[in-house]
């Protein structure tokens, strides 16, 4: 996969794929990321990108053309259309299911705005999509630019190893992860649970379900209300409801 992101601080988006998974993926040939400067494609000895809003108030605006001839440079060897995303507040919630969406495309464009954001002209003009990835404020799109990197990378087949499978994460079927144990088994916070050493692997799987769908109910309950559970699914639920209310059983109320 190729993503090209536009930024006022190119640097930034190198340092994305320095390392770890995501470097990685970069290192086996998977992914190919791209940064460029709309201040490149500014006129004038000033290179100026940005100025001051109609209508007043503080802040900085970034101006149209700059961006369009960078987001055209972008494009330019494009076998097909490639789908340009705003990071902003004002885009959709990033979730998991756009990234897995989004992580199969060939090709797609960051934008990433600095100061009080990009003339509306551009954005109705140039961009496809608006994604938010969460109702906070950043300085600028590049954090949230380097979130969604991140997380599409990974996706890319042949980035993870088989013990980092993605199939187990976080959100892949709608529920929280499972809760996680290494060595030592005792230790002064606490022991690990018993039926994680059992072997037992039938066990561990309804265990790790178990904690799963007790999480997302105690955490995120309004993800549980967009799933159908299965019988087995409300069956381990009821029971961990059940827990819940008397921890220690229901032989000692
Ligand atoms: N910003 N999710 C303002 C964000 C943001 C977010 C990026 C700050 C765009 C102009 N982006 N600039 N939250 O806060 O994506």
């Amino acid at each position: 996969m190729r993503i090209d992101v536009l930024t006022l601080f190119p640097e930034f988006i190198d340092q994305c794929a320095a390392f770890g998974v995501v470097g990685r993926a970069r290192e086996r040939g998977l992914l190919d990321l791209r940064g460029w400067n709309p201040r490149d494609f500014a006129e004038g000895g000033y290179r100026k990108i940005d100025d001051r809003p109609f209508g007043g108030g503080p802040g900085m605006v970034m101006m149209v053309e700059p961006l369009r001839r960078c987001i055209r440079a972008a494009k330019q060897d494009a076998a097909a259309a490639v789908p340009v995303i705003y990071l902003s507040p004002q885009g959709r919630p990033l979730q998991q299911a756009r990234v897995r969406e989004l992580a199969a495309l060939p090709r797609v464009i960051l934008l990433c705005g600095r100061y009080e954001g990009v003339d509306e002209r551009l954005l109705a003009a140039e961009v496809d999509e608006e994604i938010s990835i969460g109702d906070y404020v950043l300085s600028g799109g590049e954090l949230a630019a380097a979130v969604l990197v991140d997380a599409m990378a990974r996706l890319q087949e042949g980035t993870l190893n088989d013990a980092e499978s993605a199939v187990q994460d976080s959100f892949e079927d709608g529920l929280l992860d499972c809760p996680h144990y290494t060595h030592p088994v005792n230790h002064e916070l606490g022991t690990v649970p018993e039926v994680l050493r059992s072997g037992n692997h039938a066990a561990i799987a309804r265990w790790r379900r178990q904690q799963s769908l007790g999480r997302t109910w105690l955490r995120r309950p309004e993800l549980l209300t967009e799933l159908e559970l299965s019988r087995t699914d409300r069956a381990l639920l009821d029971e961990f409801r059940r827990w819940q209310e008397h921890p220690a059983g229901p032989d000692t109320d």
